[in-house]
């Protein structure tokens, strides 16, 4: 890749501001290491290189040329299919096995057996045993949790029958599922068959290949993301509207500084409530700081905003540039988004990389291993390190002064609490209000950073768009940071960009345009708002009637894939920016692109360019609503005098 004006790394002021004091400093961070790439390998960013066995690593051509077939015989389509099918599988295995360890400790706490944790939304915990037929009666909460827990924890490893919280979707979506054969069994299963499936001469039609795809996307979707929701919810706490604030100018030159990183929130929650501690605020003290600061770094970050309002450093490009602040004097990261590089950049400055989880180590880390049987000692210990880290800090601080104030907590029961009142919580009035045409549709923006292209533009382009032409945004992940960061959150700015139909009923209702839903695990919130627009009714009776979209236009890891072929599978047209990882298959292009909208009722598409993938947007929401009969605004008019007359 060639070298790139700093404004055309990042839109962000903030980044733009560190990553020219970390040019002057010397500093390697994604975007140069992008550059030093080269030409990255086109087979590999057509999907046609294979790597499944020592017979290669063969590639096909994509130019039509010699050669166009691998050493054992496989197609074009075949390697491409198997190549997107293991992102799935990635995606889905990350997403689930934080959702395991989210049940094993939830289980742990149901039966007493750790201290610090609590089931705090008991209502939830009810909903639950509904959906697994626990019976509730006049049990003790701590028995109906143990029993939900296992049953929870059994979807994993589970053999037969079905996943179920498939039953939660709307009826002729699970009969589509039933009738494809896609209904995911357990969760483990689907993964390792797609596994199995993709191994060197197993699987060999394209079509097949993504069958399994799409019931391992489900198993991630309404398994385990869903599961990983729900039960964070119960233990932590089900979000709620809450003021938060974005950027790095969180981050304080007289305070000591804690940043978490990474997906799950078992440690961070902790390690919010060790902050708090006077012991610790007092040793804070003695080393010359005011106090303890806890920001946020990717979806760890946006976990903790959504219950605690703690401020959001930044997104995933944000982790080498808050270290490059010099103030960070811990940076605490437990799984998945994590760059090696960090140790190295720590180099630099004072700040201690603390990793926690066994599964995820760094060479040049210290690592401390979150014990849940000790959570809240394991938290202290890792705030008395950032601490005593205090006064290590060197002279070349530089804390940029951006930060916007946001506001987020939009679980999908605070939407219908929000929408219908705490004693008719209801979607009525969003159906209503698409129906009369204020709210032309809803779009979940989700998704990761990329340096491959301006950081945080396609977010922003996109979203501005998008609610300029009426449209309500729903956001987890990066995504939502990028548009936290630019105002979009913050009712006083956003509304301002709004459609007046959309404006309207925001100000009615007293939320912003865009709305912070949580995590990448929380996308599985977005799936529960779709399906409760369709139970509502008025809109059609599947989530692939109704006018709404799923968009991640940064997007890089294979947890996107996994969640963009989940919102397909379940009904929704999903459009993806900077590459696409099956461009090399025609035929198999073509399944995703066309062929899916039979099949699924949905299809993916591909838009590099926001303001075109805004277009592509509109134009489907504006076809789905023809399709309703909703597309001409239906407002009731009140006939004054004259013109009753002119009737006459
Ligand atoms: Fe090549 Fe086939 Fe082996 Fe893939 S599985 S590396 S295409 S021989
Ligand atoms: S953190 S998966 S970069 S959204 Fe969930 Fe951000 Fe993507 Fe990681």
């Amino acid at each position: 890749m060639r070298a790139r004006d700093i404004t055309e790394k990042s839109i962000d002021t903030a980044v733009q501001a560190v990553l020219k004091k970390a040019e002057e400093e010397n500093l390697v961070t994604a975007w140069d290491r992008l550059e030093k790439q080269g030409g990255q390998c086109r087979f590999g960013t057509l999907g046609l290189c294979c790597r499944i066995c020592s017979m290669g690593p063969c590639r096909i051509n994509p130019a039509g040329r010699e050669p166009q077939r691998g050493v054992c015989g496989a197609t074009a389509e075949t390697i491409a299919a198997r190549n997107f099918i293991r992102m799935i599988a990635g995606g889905a295995a990350a997403h689930s096995d934080h959702a395991r360890a989210v049940a094993e400790l939830f289980v742990k706490v149901a039966n007493k057996e750790v201290e610090g944790y609590e089931i705090k939304d008991v209502q939830k915990l009810y909903q639950l045993a509904m959906d697994y037929e626990v019976e509730i009666g006049d049990r003790d909460v701590h028995e109906i949790a143990a029993e939900v827990g296992e049953k929870m924890l059994a979807e994993f490893g589970k053999q037969e029958g079905e996943i179920q919280f498939i039953k939660r979707a709307p009826l002729r979506r699970q009969e589509l599922w039933r009738n494809l054969g896609v209904v995911p069994r357990g969760v483990d299963r689907e993964i390792v068959e797609v596994m199995h499936r993709t191994h060197m001469g197993v699987d060999m039609d394209y079509r097949n290949l993504l069958l399994q795809g799409i019931r391992c996307a489900l198993a991630d979707g309404w398994g385990g993301s869903m599961i990983a929701t729900e039960l964070q919810d119960v233990l932590f706490g089900t979000p709620v509207p809450v003021v938060g604030s974005a950027n790095l100018g969180v981050l304080k030159e007289d305070e000591v500084n804690v940043i978490v990183h990474g997906h799950e929130p078992l440690l961070s929650e902790m390690i919010v409530l060790a902050a708090q501690d006077p012991e610790l605020q007092e040793l804070a003290r003695e080393k010359g700081a005011k106090g303890i600061n806890i920001a946020g770094i990717c979806c760890t970050a946006n976990e903790i905003l959504m219950r605690h309002g703690i401020p959001l450093a930044g997104n995933m490009l944000h982790q080498e540039l808050a270290i490059a602040t010099g103030v960070a004097d811990a940076m605490v990261v437990d799984i998945q988004c994590i760059m090696q590089s960090l140790p190295e950049i720590a180099q630099c400055f004072h700040t201690h990389i603390i990793t926690t989880s066994p599964k995820a180590k760094i060479p040049g880390a210290i690592h401390v291993e979150f014990d849940e049987d000790n959570a809240l000692e394991c938290a202290k210990e890792i705030v008395r390190m950032a601490i005593e880290n205090f006064p290590n800090r060197r002279p070349n601080t530089f804390i940029p002064q951006e930060r916007m104030d946001l506001v987020a907590g939009f679980s999908h029961e605070t939407i219908a609490y929000l929408l219908g009142g705490l004693f008719r919580a209801s979607y009525k009035p969003l159906n209503d209000n698409i129906i009369n045409g204020r709210i032309r549709g809803v779009v979940g923006v989700v998704g990761c950073n990329n340096p491959k292209v301006t950081h945080d533009s396609a977010h922003v382009t996109l979203v501005k768009e998008l609610i300029r032409n009426d449209i309500l945004v729903l956001q987890t992940g990066c995504a939502a940071v990028a548009c936290a960061k630019a105002g979009l959150m913050n009712p006083d700015v956003a509304l301002e960009l709004a459609g007046p139909g959309l404006r309207e009923v925001c100000e009615t209702i007293g939320i912003p345009p865009v709305l912070h839903m949580g995590s990448c695990v929380d996308n599985s919130r977005i799936l529960m708002a779709a399906t409760a627009m369709v139970k509502e009714g008025g809109l059609g009776d599947d989530l692939s009637d109704l006018p709404v979209a799923g968009a991640a236009p940064e997007w890089m890891s294979e947890k996107a894939i996994s969640i963009g072929q989940y919102f397909v599978a379940s009904g929704v047209f999903t459009v993806f920016g900077v590459t696409w990882p099956t461009l090399g298959s025609e035929k198999l292009t073509k399944l995703l692109f066309e062929e899916f909208e039979d099949m699924l009722k949905a299809r993916w598409a591909f838009e590099p360019d926001p303001k075109k993938m805004a277009d592509m947007i509109i134009e489907h929401i504006n076809e789905k609503r023809k399709a309703l009969g909703i597309d001409k605004a239906r407002e009731r008019i009140l006939f004054d005098m004259a013109m009753r007359r002119a009737l006459e």
